[in-house]
């Protein structure tokens, strides 16, 4: 998705609140939970939006030739990560206020071991540096200056990239935006991915340049297992996109793991996360979230606050988008 397409996104979601009545659901076209989940014995790999379609397709082939889950989903999200073309993860993506472009990520495993990086700069593959994290410390996060500095230390190298229509957009941004704390300026295109192999393992991951000219030191959900991620093979797996702040606040993914374990339906689980996120909020004006699930049987789903969130999905059968169910439609 453009630049330009995600503001009209936040435009149409401005534009259409109004009109809303609150309740007001469309029914899902892609995943019905009246009609039962979509299911499949894996490989399976879910991804947001339409750039999980190429990350889709990497962890695919890192699966079919022989990678594990894990492998797939690291290289998966590190291929949009380097695509410099893409304004919300990796080095591409777009700044903070300060005109700096911080990164986020996480991993997690079938046995849920942990990796996350936050707030850190300049490296291509921050989605690297948190398996590294997960693999060769004792802990699941590092951020800031300690992480870079620990990144560097294990083999990672700065990369410095200067994209001119990025400096244009903050510039412009700076002229005309008021400085406060606007949550939602713009909200989402993280890149979050959830996939099971043949035998039914899972594993997540999530990356991210967050929040468009966000407060410099701000960090999402995307780094935070719980809230951006979280993978537990005996229940399911689960990742979100949207306002981050929103999504840690009622810990999105693990709510939606646990609804699961409780024998909820993916897609289901997924709508009472976001439920949860709307009971909580009063004013839902241009803010976005989506979920996706695996639960561990292989069912599947997702749901948003609004339309207009796809989905990639790979299966032995099926390579394509999908949209998920959403409570509120803009009409505008
Ligand atoms: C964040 N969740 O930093 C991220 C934003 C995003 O899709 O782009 N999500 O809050």
């Amino acid at each position: 998705m453009s630049y330009n397409d995600r503001r009209r996104f936040i435009k149409l979601g401005l534009a259409s609140s109004a009109a809303l009545a609150a309740g007001c659901t469309d029914a899902p076209k892609a995943h019905t939970s009246t009609t039962g989940p979509d299911r499949t014995k894996g490989p399976l790999i879910l991804s947001t939006w339409k750039h999980g379609l190429a990350a889709n397709a990497t962890a695919w082939e890192v699966m079919r030739t022989g990678g594990t889950v894990l492998d797939a989903v690291e290289q998966g999200v590190a291929a949009v990560e380097s695509d410099l073309t893409n304004r919300s993860v990796g080095l591409g993506g777009m700044p903070d206020r300060d005109g700096h472009v911080t990164l986020d990520a996480c991993i997690q495993d079938h046995d849920g071991r942990a990796g996350a990086v936050a707030f850190v700069q300049r490296f291509e593959h921050p989605i690297r540096i948190a398996r590294a994290v997960m693999e060769r410390t004792p802990h699941v996060m590092l951020v800031g200056a300690g992480a870079e500095r620990w990144a560097e230390e294990n083999g990672f190298s700065r990369r410095d990239v200067e994209i001119p229509e990025v400096k244009a957009k903050w510039l412009e941004w700076l002229e005309k935006a008021e400085y406060r704390p606007v949550v939602n300026i713009e909200n989402h295109d993280t890149i979050g991915m959830v996939a099971m192999d043949a035998s039914g393992r899972l594993a997540g991951s999530c990356t991210t340049s967050g929040m468009a000219f966000k407060i410099h030191g701000r960090v999402g959900d995307s780094p935070i297992i719980g809230a951006g991620l979280f993978v537990d093979g005996e229940a399911g797996a689960a990742c979100a996109t949207g306002v981050g702040e929103l999504v840690i606040r009622t810990a999105g993914s693990h709510t939606v793991v646990e609804l699961m374990r409780q024998g909820m339906e993916p897609t289901e689980a997924c709508k009472e996360a976001v439920r949860r996120i709307i009971r909580q909020n009063k004013d839902m004006q241009d803010k976005q979230v989506g979920f996706l699930a695996i639960r561990a049987d292989g069912a599947f789903g997702g749901w948003s606050v609004y339309d207009g969130f796809d989905f990639a999905l790979r299966t032995n059968d099926r390579e394509e988008l999908v949209p998920t169910g959403h409570d509120r439609k803009w009409v505008g």
